[in-house]
């Protein structure tokens, strides 16, 4: 009898494991299809938002991790870190040596936080998605986490439910939204005291109560690096994501789920400020992917940043367009202040990224890269695909004829403008003649598009 017992129970439990799609294991997760909303949306902002953002504060003339504002807790206490004596002083000045990091929760005030005016600048940026830190490295959620007790937005600081307030405001604009999670904590005891414990009782249920709660369409983890991927029990958790979770058919993730799985394993690879580890990304990748970066050298709101330290419009959009025609996606970052309120800069390089994408956005969303694109190599020529027609984007606004190689004949017209664009076959392809643009009929600023139908 208790043999009995024991072959149904078997029984049982093999029924349950092969009807679940996904196995908790590298090959069936990494079999899961990236869900095509995200590849078509192509541009995202990235939103850095905790208590960081009251001192607000990193050098701008380091190495790039060096300059990010976010890690302002880590590198007053990091003597090891490289620039560790420049926050030191700056905090040692500014707020004097008794002051500790966990009393800026004070300054984490919110009071102008509207988050239909962010979810407004958000849509007329052009951008199909957005992603917030729910929680960073300082362990500090944005949501009324219980595992984050007293150190979360709703029991402390703002009082409030920041991430919840903003999906909703993004959500009614007809965005999606997500959220980043960091997996490690720098000064969580559990965290150092028992790594396993903390996963099992603090990030696991910190995760999948974000995803029930709020059902959100991306979840971007980060600070992985410490532990590969089954100390993080990250295939178990992504099995139950995608198999169990409400947001199973249409979430996206991300490759940060152990020191051992960026570029390899998960979602969508992801570069940040162009770096791939050491190197530097340049190439086109068949995998999707998503470059993060943010206007300046910072993801937290970096005060000591100044114009020069920003990349100006046209900048941004040359970013987006060259990550786009090398098959990836932008998450342009913008780092909120303390009160609530993006900075103007931020603000005005996303409504510039808006206007240009308000002409040129057919060229960049639901497009991919084309593959004729090395033959055609030229500077300052990128192009995308969509269908049959192929999408040929000058940076710079070209001043003789452009040869587009491997394409016979197309209907040819320039983004925006209603004149004429004359072109000419021959032996190096379509050769199309630039019209005659004037400040009277230029359709947009920083990039010129040319709209080859049938081309392919
Ligand atoms: O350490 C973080 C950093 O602060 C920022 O959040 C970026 C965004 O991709 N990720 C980490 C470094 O890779």
């Amino acid at each position: 009898m208790k043999h009995l017992y024991t072959i149904l129970l078997l029984i049982l439990i093999n029924s349950f494991v092969f009807s679940q799609k996904y196995q908790a294991n590298w090959e069936s997760i990494d079999s899961r299809p990236i869900p095509e909303w995200f590849t078509d949306a192509k541009f995202g902002i990235f939103i850095h938002w905790g208590l960081y953002a009251v001192p607000a504060w990193g050098p701008t003339d380091a190495n790039v991790y060096d300059k990010y504002a976010e890690w302002y807790w880590n590198k007053l206490t990091n003597v090891d870190s490289k620039v560790h004596q420049n926050f030191m002083e700056f905090h040692n000045k500014t707020y004097g040596e008794e002051f500790k990091y966990q009393d800026f929760v004070k300054g984490f005030t919110c009071e102008m936080f509207k988050p239909e005016d962010w979810a407004k600048i958000f849509k007329d940026a052009g951008a199909k998605y957005v992603v917030l830190t729910s929680k960073h490295h300082e362990g500090f959620t944005l949501w009324p986490s219980k595992e984050s007790w007293n150190w979360n937005a709703v029991d402390v600081g703002p009082h409030r439910d920041l991430a919840g307030d903003l999906i909703n405001a993004v959500r009614n604009e007809g965005l999606r939204m997500g959220y980043y999670y960091s997996l490690y904590e720098w000064y969580s005891p559990l965290y150092k005291a028992d790594v396993n414990k903390y996963v099992d009782e603090h990030m696991i249920p910190q995760m999948k109560d974000l995803v029930t709660s709020y059902k959100p369409d991306i979840l971007w983890t980060d600070g992985e690096w410490d532990h590969p991927h089954d100390i993080w029990k990250s295939t178990e958790f992504l099995a139950w994501l995608y198999n169990e979770s409400p947001v199973k058919n249409e979430v996206v993730v991300n490759d940060r789920w152990g020191k051992d799985t960026r570029g390899k394993h998960g979602g969508i690879y992801t570069t940040e400020y162009d770096l791939v580890h050491t190197g530097v990304m340049t190439e086109t990748l068949a995998h999707p992917w998503e470059e993060c970066r943010g206007i300046g050298g910072s993801f937290g709101y970096n005060r000591n940043e100044n114009l020069e330290s920003y990349s100006t419009s046209e900048e941004v959009v040359h970013i987006l367009i060259d990550k786009v025609a090398r098959g990836g996606n932008l998450l342009l970052n913008v780092g909120p202040t303390a009160d609530g309120r993006i900075p103007v800069i931020q603000q005005q390089r996303l409504k510039d990224m808006g206007d240009w994408l308000k002409v040129n956005g057919e060229a960049i969303y639901g497009t991919k890269s084309w593959a004729g694109a090395d033959a055609s190599k030229q500077n300052n020529v990128f192009y995308t695909q969509k269908g049959n027609d192929l999408y040929v984007i000058c940076t710079k606004f070209p001043e003789r004829a452009i040869a587009v190689s491997g394409v016979k004949s197309a209907k040819v017209s320039m983004l925006g403008f209603d004149g004429k664009v004359s072109t000419k076959g021959g032996s190096k392809g379509l050769s199309i003649n630039p019209p005659a643009i004037t400040p009277a009929n230029n359709p947009c600023d920083y990039a010129w598009v040319f709209k080859l139908e049938g081309a392919i």
